[in-house]
């Protein structure tokens, strides 16, 4: 049996979780999901970052204590996984105590093996990014993401020896030893070699809600590296019980923003190195939403949020457009107006109608009893499987909904071809084979939804009476002809009705 550790970002969580956050979140379940399916063994990873200056200004902006503001906050983001149905094993707060112990032994770690040094830093900080900006990064004086000016802070630090470690980073990721996808992703980052990477500071004097260094009790840890250890701190790291770390560590695929994709691809790696730990072995880099052309963001306000498209679409269709609006790597304006119109086109009229057509019709003709085994339609089910499987295990989840879509359209075309209702009058044996084909089809459509919309995958696959398909390993599943002749189906109720 294979593990599969598979994280996403832990979210800031001074805003609600919007459909930014819940994109990479549902990206992992899919890829969760999909290596349950196959009988790996799969840890899934989220949680939530409530360090920093920002969350403590927003808690106090609030009236509430920083704490109280992040215990609130995290529920609010569990409530809306929960609602989407995430299958994570693990939820993890940067407030934890498990965390917090995590983080003193990866900064001691660091300390004892030469890594950090005292020092001076003045530079430009934007807290929107919790980072330090360069003259270089900016766009009219102001950070290009959250559109203020950096302000000039000057303190007492500890670094990291950054530029130390950078030669064998560049060196694992030219050979992909880290992996970084896309490839103009992994571009991107070597690019970021060629320019001067400096050291940077692992605390901050001037900010309070944070964690104390164990050597210096006047400092908190930067936000960056408290974070970043949270995918080796949920395994247990800090902890007596390493079982897990020894288990899932390396993370098999980090799901990240293009917006910090320096602190994954390069800082993190090389802190690893630094304190004697496996790197990651994939970084997915996934692309950026705007919405109706604006970029979209906590900060500046023009959110989407989930709750309101479960509510208007169910979670199933939510989970279902946001994840195939666009390639996963790539950027892309979300038009909310569209979001009705393809429910309509690949969900109502698409999946959901081929369903209930084609238990309908098993049922008219049948009395849903399933007829003889036919395998008319196995080769192209097969091959779909394989672009299927491909897609997911390079992580491109729309991809994976293109071959599901495909099934679909191989369904309805088969349908259209063979016109069922004409061979009743003339062909009931071909019509016994016809309507096999398709009660089939449809199942092999239900085991490849469930990673993407697990309620309506069980729904349909109850239909045809396989409610034990959990039980049965994945090559049982992708065999054609599983569907026993003589056993019963159901009608599908609708499974997405239509929206005006
Ligand atoms: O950066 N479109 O948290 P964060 C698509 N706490 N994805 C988006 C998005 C958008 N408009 N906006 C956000 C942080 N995301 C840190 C991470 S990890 C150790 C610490 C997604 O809440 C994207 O994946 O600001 C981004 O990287 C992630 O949400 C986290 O954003």
């Amino acid at each position: 049996m294979s593990k599969f550790y598979v994280t996403t970002p832990i979210y800031y969580i001074n805003g609600e979780p919007h459909i930014g956050s819940a994109y990479p979140t549902l990206a992992a379940d899919v890829l969760a999901r999909y290596h349950r399916l196959k009988g790996d063994e799969v840890m899934f990873l989220t949680g939530s970052d409530e360090h920093g200056a920002k969350m403590a200004e927003t808690a106090e902006k609030a009236g509430k204590t920083p704490q109280e503001f992040c215990d609130e906050m995290a529920a609010k983001f569990m409530e809306c996984w929960d609602e989407l149905d995430i299958s994570n094993d693990d939820f993890i707060r940067t407030t934890s105590d498990r965390h917090k112990a995590g983080v003193i032994k990866f900064i001691e770690k660091l300390k004892e093996n030469d890594a950090v040094y005292e020092g001076e830093y003045e530079g430009l900080y934007c807290q929107g990014c919790e980072a330090f900006l360069t003259e270089r990064d900016l766009v009219n004086g102001e950070c290009p993401i959250h559109r203020v000016k950096p302000q000039m802070i000057s303190e007492k630090n500890y670094f990291f020896n950054l530029k130390k470690y950078l030669p064998e980073v560049k060196r694992m990721i030219d050979v992909d030893e880290i992996r970084i996808l896309p490839e103009s992703k992994k571009n991107e980052v070597l690019g970021l070699f060629k320019q001067d990477i400096g050291d940077f500071s692992i605390s901050r004097s001037s900010v309070k809600w944070g964690i104390p260094l164990p050597w210096d009790e006047s400092q908190v840890a930067y936000v960056w590296v408290d974070a970043l250890t949270n995918y080796i701190n949920a395994l247990g790291y800090g902890s007596d019980d390493i079982t897990k770390l020894e288990k899932f560590w390396p993370a098999d695929v980090h799901i990240l923003g293009k917006d910090i994709l320096k602190f994954h691809c390069i800082y993190w790696p090389a802190m690893l190195i630094a304190a004697g730990l496996l790197t990651p072995k994939n970084l997915y880099v996934h692309g950026f939403f705007t919405v109706d052309g604006q970029k979209m963001g906590k900060s500046l306000g023009n959110v989407i949020d989930p709750f309101n498209l479960i509510k208007e679409f169910g979670a199933d269709a939510t989970r279902y457009l946001l994840l195939s609006q666009f390639p996963f790597g790539q950027d892309g304006d979300i038009k909310a107006a569209q979001f009705a119109i393809q429910y309509n086109s690949d969900l109502a009229n698409g999946i959901g109608n081929f369903a209930s057509r084609v238990t309908s019709m098993a049922e008219k003709y049948f009395e849903g009893v399933v007829p003889a085994r036919d395998s008319e339609l196995k080769n192209e089910v097969e091959k779909i499987w394989s672009e299927y499987e491909d897609s997911l295990e390079g992580f491109q989840v729309d991809q994976a909904i293109e071959a599901v879509k495909k099934l679909n359209q191989l369904g309805d075309g088969y349908v259209e071809k063979n016109k069922p209702w004409e061979l009743a009058k003339t062909d009931v044996k071909r019509l016994a084979g016809v309507i096999y084909n398709l009660l089939e089809l449809l199942r092999h459509l239900g085991v490849a939804l469930w990673p993407i919309m697990p309620e309506t995958s069980e729904k349909i696959l109850r239909a045809l009476g396989q409610d034990d398909f959990r039980q049965k390993d994945f090559v049982t599943l992708k065999v054609w002809g599983l569907l026993e002749p003589e056993s019963k189906t159901n009608k599908n109720e609708p499974l997405f009705p239509r929206i005006q």
